[in-house]
């Protein structure tokens, strides 16, 4: 067992620091008090995600030497939004960061370009909205994620509930946050709580990684839950919510060149009524603390753990753990992911809008004054924003009475709400890469728009104009937009290169499959050419990309570049 306590010599740097400081405080409280500092040092560069925090540089800026800026990350359970808290976000990102926000494919908000004499600021008025930033990154429990659409069961909300309820219970309760960004001062080490704390959940070292918990209603898996560390599938019957069909080991992150790393979809292995999630919860959160890989980052999440000491041991441990025996679970079916656009009826029989945000990038442009449309919204109406993990948001809790008045203000900034995207735009995703990831290999962000143009162009050369492919990228392995659950995924190795994977389905229950491992931006097109013709030639009625290629082209001889991967 690699628990915090008995962590042998080899663990990495990480570890090193977490259990000499694990407050989290690092030295931040004294670089953010020192007017000529622009960066933190490299440990507190490890401290500050614990905050929600990253150091950056803006890459397009680097021949002239580097420019340091913060992204920062909200935590925000279930991605529900006040209008009050969305106008302190949409103010702040004119005042603190590059005008832009941008939703995140775990319902929250980041805002890039943030400098360091603004940072201070900006995290303690995030706080003041009653929202948060604390554990957003870092090697704890991250944002919650749970199904925003209002549209099909009364039992969402408690749902929801749920999703916030496990989000509080696995907060770390270091006292550092509070003081460095609320009070703005050093943490008081003469308190012995400060001089001698341990976090009582996550113990010294807190988790060997990040740990992801998602809520999820099935058919709909707009969550992609089984791409979490731990999921909890909701059994609705006759609208109640009577339990959960717990998943774990889920995760995407991989690395180019390394067998060790890869992306798992999560194992479902019982059903739990809603009263001990918590306890689910914590014993699925353990296990990850006392068995993950501390001497390797790049193998550290609980996906690796589960895959290699096996589910049964897995199931039996949680349930030591959390002091239950798991009932077999119930039968559920995902059918699709994805959102809702346009205007629909709740259940509760208001209405919510679904709008469409290209790669989750809320901002004006010449064409369509978005972010200060959605700004009136929450000026003007008692709404509810709700960011979804397909970075877009909805507007819910529309009455009738209030629906068209927003839909002139819509349309008065140049914003869509019907026929909003193309089928391919309107269900795809990218990372935000180029040029604030310092992991970046490729563009993604900037880059697949127009790729998408393209796509869609040949899709109607082959004969199927008009229907939609599921389309993901990333600037790198790491899998931020999840690409390994796509039907048709782009996954950055250099500048203008790209892997592609095929093979995912709509209900994100099936990873894809590496196809072709290098192709150069001019050939990307040209590759897939004479995928599509046979696609749109050989496949059965209604099947989908991801289906066929599944059935078909990767089952076929490997090409040359595939087998050089
Ligand atoms: Fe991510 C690291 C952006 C969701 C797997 N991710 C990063 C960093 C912080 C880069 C870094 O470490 O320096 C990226 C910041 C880029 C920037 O400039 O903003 C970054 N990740 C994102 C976001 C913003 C992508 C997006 O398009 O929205 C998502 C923020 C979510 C949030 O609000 O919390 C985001 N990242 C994900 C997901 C998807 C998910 O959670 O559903 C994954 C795959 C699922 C998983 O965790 O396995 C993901 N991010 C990673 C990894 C690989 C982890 C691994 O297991 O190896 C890294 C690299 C790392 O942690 O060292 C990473
Ligand atoms: Fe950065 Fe890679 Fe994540 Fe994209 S997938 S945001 S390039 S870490």
């Amino acid at each position: 067992m690699n628990s915090p306590e008995t962590a042998g010599p080899k663990v990495t740097h990480n570890e090193a620091i977490k259990a000499a400081i694990p407050t989290l405080a690092g030295t931040i409280a004294a670089t953010l008090a020192d007017p000529a500092s622009d960066r933190f040092s490299d440990d507190d560069q490890q401290f500050i995600k614990f905050h929600g925090l990253y150091q950056q540089d803006d890459r397009d800026l680097r021949k002239t030497g580097k420019k340091f800026v913060m992204m920062v990350r909200g935590r925000i359970p279930g991605g529900v939004m006040t209008p009050a808290q969305w106008r302190t976000f949409d103010d702040l990102a004119d005042t603190h960061g590059n005008g832009t926000l941008r939703i995140t494919t775990r319902q929250s908000i980041q805002f890039h370009g943030v400098v360091m004499s603004r940072l201070g600021q900006l995290v303690r008025r995030i706080n003041e909205s009653l929202l948060s930033t604390l554990a957003a990154c870092g090697d704890v429990n991250r944002n919650v994620l749970a199904p925003p659409i209002p549209a099909f069961t009364a039992a969402r909300e408690t749902v929801f509930a749920d999703c916030v309820r496990v989000a509080d219970e696995l907060r770390p309760q270091t006292h550092a946050y509070h003081a460095i960004w609320i009070e703005g001062v050093q943490l008081d080490l003469s308190n012995p709580a400060n001089k001698d704390f341990v976090d009582p959940l996550y113990g010294r070292t807190y988790l060997p990684r990040k740990f992801k918990i998602a809520f999820v209603i099935p058919p709909l898996n707009d969550v992609d839950v089984l791409a979490n560390d731990l999921g909890f599938i909701a059994i609705v019957e006759n609208e109640c919510l009577v339990g959960y069909n717990i998943a774990v080991g889920g995760g995407m992150g991989r690395s180019h060149g390394n067998d060790q790393t890869y992306p798992r979809l999560a194992d479902v292995i019982g059903f739990v009524t809603p009263d001990r999630i918590l306890d689910v919860a914590k014993a699925v959160l353990t296990l990850h603390r006392d068995f993950g890989d501390r001497a390797d980052r790049k193998h550290a999440r609980l996906k690796y753990v589960i895959e290699e000491r096996g589910v049964v041991w897995a199931r039996a441990e949680i349930e030591a753990r959390a002091g239950l025996q798991f009932e077999p679970a119930r039968p559920h079916v995902f059918t699709r992911q994805g959102d809702l656009y346009g205007w629909h009826r709740q259940v509760d029989g208001r209405w919510f809008l679904g709008l469409f945000v290209e790669s989750g990038r809320v901002k004006d442009d010449e064409k369509c004054r978005f972010k200060t449309a959605l700004r009136q919204i929450s000026d003007r109406f008692q709404v509810e924003f709700r960011l979804t993990t397909n970075q877009n948001v909805l507007i819910a809790n529309v009455t009738d009475a209030d629906r068209e008045a927003i839909d002139r203000l819509l349309a008065g900034h140049g914003v869509k709400t019907a026929d909003q995207a193309s089928p391919f735009h309107g269900a795809a995703l990218a990372c935000p890469a180029m040029p604030t990831c310092g992991l970046a290999l490729a563009e993604s962000e900037r880059y697949l728009p127009g790729l998408l143009d393209r796509l869609e162009q040949l899709a109607a050369e082959s004969g199927f104009g008009g229907e939609e492919i599921i389309v993901r990228m990333t600037g790198c392995p790491n899998g931020c937009a999840r690409p390994y659950a796509a039907e048709l995924a782009f996954v950055g190795k250099a500048p203008g290169r790209y892997q592609i994977w095929l093979g995912g389905n709509a209900g994100s229950t099936r990873l894809n499959r590496l196809w072709k491992d290098n192709v150069k931006d001019p050939d990307i097109v040209p590759e897939l050419r004479p995928v599509f013709l046979r696609y749109a030639k050989e496949r059965n009625a209604g099947e989908r990309f991801g289906d066929w290629t599944d059935r078909t082209i990767l089952n076929e001889p490997a090409s040359p570049a595939t087998a050089a991967a």
